[in-house]
């Protein structure tokens, strides 16, 4: 009786096994190190941006909603001069959003940088 088994043999399974092993953990390695997308801005109609409102000023209609974003590094504020709304402070990335159910015309400005000023005007 022959029971013996060749050495190549056994190297030859080793091999057949471990090797679709290693590609199947190299590729999810791979997308794992894949770079991640950057994350997608958020939605707004005003941007701070270079200490300044961008638009300045902007029209709407009654109950419409607006966002603003800021860009910047610096710290701002959206503060309405009446006191209607004041968003705190914003970091980069913050948004604020304020909806306006009163016609009028607000004007407004940022408190660490009150030479920052925009106005709604809401019709
Ligand atoms: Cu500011």
């Amino acid at each position: 009786m022959k029971t013996h088994v060749d050495t190549s043999t056994v190297v030859m399974r080793i091999l057949a096994i471990s090797l679709p092993l290693l590609m199947v953990l190299t590729a999810a390695t791979g997308i794992s190190c894949r770079p991640d997308e950057p994350e997608p801005e958020p939605e707004f109609d005003i941007a701070i941006e270079g200490f300044a409102y961008e638009p300045a000023e902007i029209t709407i209609s009654v109950g419409a909603t607006l966002t603003w974003l800021n860009r910047d590094l610096d710290v701002h504020t959206v503060t309405a001069q009446d006191g209607t709304f004041d968003s705190g402070n914003l970091a980069r990335g913050d948004t604020f959003s304020y909806t306006f159910e009163e016609p009028g015309t607000f004007e407004y400005y940022c408190i660490p940088h009150p030479y920052m000023t925009g106005r709604v005007i809401v019709g």
